[in-house]
C-alpha cells in the first residue's frame, strides 16, 4: 500500500505512467499478467465488433496497469463533497475573468457557433471553463490507456469496454492519432471533456479542415461539438437554465422539488420572486429546487436545466454551469449565502437515512448513499409527517430523528 502511494506521488511529480509501472515491484509484476489476460478477451471482443488487429495492436502496443488510473478511481472522497465548496471552485473569480476574457478573444467564433447550433456563447464558455479550465488542464493520459485500467480494474467494466470500442472505432478513422489521443483518467478527452461514444455521436468540424478535432490546441471544434450536444438534448437559445429566487413567509416549502414542474404563474401567483425582485418569468416547467435547504439559496430551474442535468447529471455541476455562465455574462453573485457550519455527511450516512426512511415505508428511490431529487422527495414527506419544515435537506439532526 505504501509502495502504491509512493508511485502515485511519483506520477503527480510529472512521470509517465509507464515508467511509474516499471519502477513498481511485486505488485505490478502481478497484476500484469491478469492484465494481459484481460487485454487478450478483450481483443476478441473488438475484433468480433469489426476493429482490425492491426488497429487494435498498435493502439495497445505500450498499454499497461497504471496506478494513477487505479487509485485515482478508488479514492472517492469519503464525504459527500457540500455544494458551496463545489461551486466556489466552479465559479471562481479568476474563472469568471478568464471567461469574460475567452469570451472577447473568441467572440466572432462564439458568435458563428451559437448561429448554427442556438447554443449561447456564455454557456460553452462555462462548460469550457468547468471541463478543463477553458483548456489548460485536458489530462495526459494516453485514452486507450485511461479505459484499459478501468475496465481492467472491473467495476465499470461494461462502461469501460464500451467506450474502448469507441476510441478504437476512433483511431480506426484516423480522425486522431494514438500518439494524440490524450485526455483524463477517466477517458474523457478534450476541451470539453468528450467520451469516446459522445465524440462518435455529437462531435463536429468547425474550422473546416475535414476533421473533427477536439484534442487540438485550437478548441473551434470541441466548443462546436459542446454546442452540437446540447442543442441534440434540447436546449432552448436566449432562455436562462433558472434563477435564484426568494420565498415568501409561510411559504409551503413542500412544494419544492425538481420533479415537481409548475408554470411561472403558479409561482407568481404564490409570491415567488427572482432575487432583483422580477416576477418568475414563463420558460416553461418550472421547479424550486432548495439544494442546501431552507438556509441556503433558493433557484427556479426551467429546462434548460434539465438539459445540463442530462450533459451531466449532478446538480452540483448544473447549477456551477448555469451560475459561471450568468456570471460571465456580467450577473451578480447569489445573494443567499451558503449554511457553511452544516456539518457534511458521509456516503454511508446517507445511505443510512435512505435504508431509515425506505423501512418507515417512504420510497427513497434506490438505496445508493447519493440523495437524489427520488430521496429528496422521501425526505419531505418524513418532514411532513413529522410536522417539521419540508425543505428535503438531509442533516445530521434529521439521521438523528430517523434513529430514534
Ligand atoms: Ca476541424
Amino acid at each position: 500500500m505504501i509502495r502504491f502511494m509512493k508511485a502515485c506521488l511519483i506520477c503527480v511529480a510529472g512521470l509517465s505512467p509507464v515508467a511509474v509501472a516499471a519502477q513498481m515491484t511485486v505488485p505490478v509484476a502481478r497484476a500484469a499478467t491478469d492484465f494481459d489476460t484481460w487485454r487478450d478477451g478483450f481483443r476478441e471482443t473488438a475484433l468480433a465488433a469489426g476493429i482490425s488487429s492491426k488497429v487494435f495492436d498498435a493502439a495497445f502496443r505500450n498499454v499497461r496497469v497504471t496506478p494513477r488510473t487505479r487509485t485515482n478511481d478508488t479514492n472517492q472522497p469519503e464525504f459527500v463533497r457540500p455544494i458551496w465548496e463545489y461551486l466556489d471552485d466552479a465559479v471562481s473569480s479568476s474563472r469568471i475573468s478568464t471567461g469574460r476574457a475567452k469570451a472577447t478573444e473568441l467572440g466572432s467564433l462564439l458568435r458563428s457557433i451559437e448561429r448554427k447550433y442556438g447554443v449561447d456563447s456564455e454557456t460553452l464558455l462555462a462548460i469550457w471553463g468547468m471541463e478543463t479550465n477553458f483548456g489548460s488542464f485536458r489530462g495526459t493520459t494516453y485514452t486507450i490507456e485511461a479505459l484499459a485500467n478501468t475496465a481492467y480494474d472491473g467495476r465499470r467494466r461494461v462502461f469501460a469496454e464500451k467506450e474502448l470500442l469507441a476510441a478504437l472505432e476512433i483511431l480506426a478513422r484516423g480522425d486522431v492519432t494514438s500518439a494524440k489521443m490524450i485526455g483524463g483518467w477517466s477517458g474523457a478527452m478534450g476541451h470539453t471533456q468528450f467520451m469516446p461514444s459522445t465524440y462518435l455521436r455529437y462531435g463536429v468540424d468547425q474550422n473546416g479542415d475535414g476533421k473533427r478535432n477536439i484534442w487540438a490546441n485550437d478548441p473551434a471544434d470541441a466548443l462546436a461539438s459542446a454546442a452540437n450536444y446540447l442543442k441534440r438534448l434540447g436546449w432552448k437559445n436566449n432562455v436562462p437554465w433558472g434563477g435564484e429566487v426568494t420565498l415568501p413567509e409561510g411559504f409551503d416549502y413542500a412544494l419544492i422539488g425538481e420533479y415537481d414542474t409548475r408554470s411561472a404563474s403558479f409561482w407568481n401567483t404564490r409570491g415567488v420572486r427572482l432575487t432583483d425582485g422580477r416576477k418568475v418569468p414563463a420558460h416553461g416547467a418550472t421547479a424550486l429546487i432548495a439544494p442546501a435547504g431552507a438556509n441556503g439559496p433558493i433557484f427556479a430551474v426551467f429546462p434548460n436545466f434539465q438539459v445540463i442535468r442530462q450533459y451531466n447529471m449532478s446538480v452540483s455541476y448544473a447549477l456551477s454551469l448555469g451560475h459561471l455562465s450568468d456570471r460571465i455574462a456580467g450577473d451578480k453573485p447569489l445573494q443567499t449565502s451558503w449554511p457553511r457550519n452544516a456539518t457534511p455527511l458521509s456516503r454511508a450516512e446517507q445511505h443510512e437515512i435512505q435504508a431509515l426512511l425506505h423501512k418507515r415505508g417512504f420510497d427513497v428511490g434506490v438505496i445508493d448513499g447519493m440523495l437524489g431529487p427520488k430521496s429528496i422527495e422521501a425526505i419531505q414527506a418524513y418532514q411532513i409527517s413529522i410536522g417539521a419544515l419540508a425543505d428535503g435537506y438531509a442533516t445530521i439532526n434529521l439521521l438523528k430523528l430517523l434513529r430514534r
